[in-house]
C-alpha cells in the first residue's frame, strides 16, 4: 500500500480506557522527566550509531514514551516487566540507570550484561526487568510465567509484557492469554500499536480487530491514547490494582507512533509511510507537549519548570555518555563468562 493513505488513527483512536488516576503535580513532573529522559537517551543512541561508536543497531523508541513510564509509574520496583527489541524506554522507566545502559550498548563491561547483551538483551533484576527480546512476541510466556509464581508464592507482585501490534500474529500470545484468563494470574499485556510492523502497516498483516483477539479469552480490555501519558497511567493503575487483588489479566491496547525508522539504519521511509503523516504525529500528538501543554493550561506548572528538568537531564545524560565512552570492555578471558555457550 502506498505511503499515506491509511486512515490516521490520530482522529480515529476509539479511547475507551483511560481512567483518572489519583495522581498529583510532583508526579506528573516526575512522568514528565522520566519521559524526556527516554527520548534524550535515544537521541544520544541515534548518534553514537550515526558517528559508528555503536557496534549493531538499535530501535528507537522516541514518540512512544508515554507508555513505558505510565504503565511503569503504575508498577511497584519489585513487580515485572518484559520488554522488546524496542526496549530502552521500557527499561529506563522501570528505572534503569542511564550509565549501565549506554555501557550496555557500547559492549562495556559495567553494562547490564556485561556489555554481552548489546541493545536487545538488557535485563535487569533489581528492577523487576526480566528482559528485553529480540523475537516477537518472544516474552509472552515469560511474563505469563512470572505472573504465575507471584500467584503461587503469594507475592501479589504484576508482571506486565509489552509488545507490538507486529507480535499479534504470534500463537504464544494466544497461548499464554488463554492460561492467564483460566487461572487469573496478575499479568497486564500491553500493546503498543504503532502502526507499522518493521515497513509494514498493521493493516496488510493484522485481520480483524486487535483488542477482540484478547476479548475472545474474556479478558478485560482497554484502549488508550498512547501519547497521553495521563491516559496511559490511569488505564494502567487500575488494570494493575486489579490484578494484584487477584481480579484477573487484561490486555491494553495503545494508540501511539515511532517517530523515527524501524531501527536505526531506516533513514529513507517514504516507500511505506508519508513525511505528512511523521510530522502529524510529531506535530500534533507529541507526548512530552500533551503533558507540558495539559500542566500548563491548568496552571500546574510554567515553560520554566520544563526546561529546568530538561537541562538536568541533559547534564545527567550526558555525564552518563561520557562515563559509558571511557568504560572498559570485559577482558577477552571473559567472552565465555555469562553467556550459554
Ligand atoms: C518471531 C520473529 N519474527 C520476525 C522477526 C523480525 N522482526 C523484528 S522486529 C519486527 C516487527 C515488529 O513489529 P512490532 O511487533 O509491531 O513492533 P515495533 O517494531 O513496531 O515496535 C519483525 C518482523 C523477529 N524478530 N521475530
Amino acid at each position: 500500500m502506498s505511503a499515506g493513505k491509511q486512515p490516521s488513527p490520530i482522529l480515529s483512536a476509539q479511547v475507551s480506557g483511560g481512567l483518572p488516576a489519583d495522581v498529583d503535580r510532583e508526579e506528573w513532573l516526575h512522568m514528565y522527566e522520566q519521559m524526556f529522559k527516554i527520548r534524550t537517551f535515544e537521541e544520544h543512541v541515534n548518534d553514537l550509531y550515526q558517528s559508528a561508536k555503536m557496534p549493531g543497531l538499535a530501535h528507537l523508541y522516541i514518540g512512544e514514551e508515554a507508555i513505558a513510564v505510565g504503565v511503569c509509574e503504575a508498577l511497584r520496583r519489585d513487580d515485572y516487566i518484559t520488554s522488546t527489541h524496542r526496549g530502552h524506554g521500557h527499561c529506563l522507566a522501570k528505572g534503569a540507570s542511564v550509565d549501565r545502559m549506554f555501557c550496555e550498548l557500547l559492549g562495556k563491561e559495567p553494562g547490564y550484561c556485561h556489555g554481552k547483551g548489546g541493545s536487545m538483551h538488557i535485563a535487569d533484576q533489581d528492577t523487576g526487568n526480566l528482559g528485553a527480546n529480540a523475537i516477537v512476541g518472544g516474552s509472552a510466556g515469560i511474563a505469563t510465567g512470572a505472573a504465575f509464581s507471584s500467584k503461587m508464592l503469594g507475592t501479589h507482585q504484576v508482571a506486565v509484557c509489552f509488545f507490538g501490534e507486529g507480535a499479534l500474529g504470534q500463537g504464544v500470545l494466544y497461548e499464554e492469554m488463554n492460561m492467564a484468563q483460566l487461572w487469573t494470574l496478575p499479568v497486564v499485556y500491553v500493546c503498543e500499536n504503532n502502526l507499522y510492523n518493521e515497513y509494514t502497516h498493521h493493516s496488510e498483516s493484522t485481520a480483524g480487530s486487535m483488542r477482540a483477539r484478547a476479548e475472545a479469552f474474556g479478558i478485560l480490555t482497554v484502549e488508550v491514547d498512547g501519547q497521553n501519558v495521563r491516559e496511559v497511567h490511569g488505564a494502567a493503575h487500575r488494570l494493575v490494582e486489579r490484578a494484584r487483588r487477584s481480579e484477573g489479566p487484561a490486555f491494553m491496547l495503545c494508540h501511539t507512533y515511532r517517530y523515527l525508522g524501524h531501527h536505526v539504519g531506516d533513514i529513507n521511509r517514504g516507500y511505506y509511510r508519508s513525511k505528512e503523516e511523521e510530522t502529524e504525529w510529531k506535530t500534533k500528538r507529541d507526548p512530552l507537549k500533551l503533558l507540558s501543554n495539559w500542566l500548563i493550561e491548568n496552571h500546574l506548572a510554567d515553560a520554566g519548570i520544563f526546561e529546568g528538568i530538561e537541562s538536568q537531564v541533559k547534564d545527567e545524560v550526558s555525564a552518563a555518555l561520557e562515563y559509558a565512552l571511557n568504560a572498559p570492555f570485559p577482558a577477552p578471558e571473559e567472552v565465555s563468562q555469562h553467556v550459554y555457550v
